[in-house]
């Protein structure tokens, strides 16, 4: 992505249980937040799918991740990195991130970095 680009990504939800996915870190309107409640965003029941809309206001390396059941949803792997390249930045041409997940071993554990080439 890019700041001040309007993204639109949609969530279908395939799991049994209800989703949404949280915007970590981004400024978005409340409805587009994933943080279900008095802001009105929804969560996203099993079958159903919602879009969300929004300007990236910001630049940097952000993170996502689901807002509902999130103990057990982060650990399987409804979370990840949303990088974002600011109209300002000098020609960066990578951006690495660690992402560490622990849990009981009945749900996957994953550990990894990942670099991004820009
Ligand atoms: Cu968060």
């Amino acid at each position: 992505m890019n700041q001040g680009d309007y993204v639109k990504i949609t969530l279908k939800n395939q799991l049994s249980e209800n989703t949404s996915i949280h915007w970590h870190g981004l400024i978005v309107p409340n409805r587009m937040d994933g943080f279900p409640g008095p802001g009105g965003s929804p969560v996203i029941r099993p079958g159903e799918s919602f879009t969300y809309e929004f300007y990236v206001h910001q630049s940097g390396t952000l993170m996502y991740h689901s807002h509902v059941n999130t103990a057990v949803q982060e650990i399987i792997g409804l979370s990840g990195m949303f990088i974002s390249r600011g109209v300002f930045d000098e020609s960066l041409q990578r951006d690495m991130y660690c992402f560490y997940k622990n849990g009981p071993l009945r749900w996957i554990q994953t550990a990894g970095c990942q670099q991004v080439i820009k």
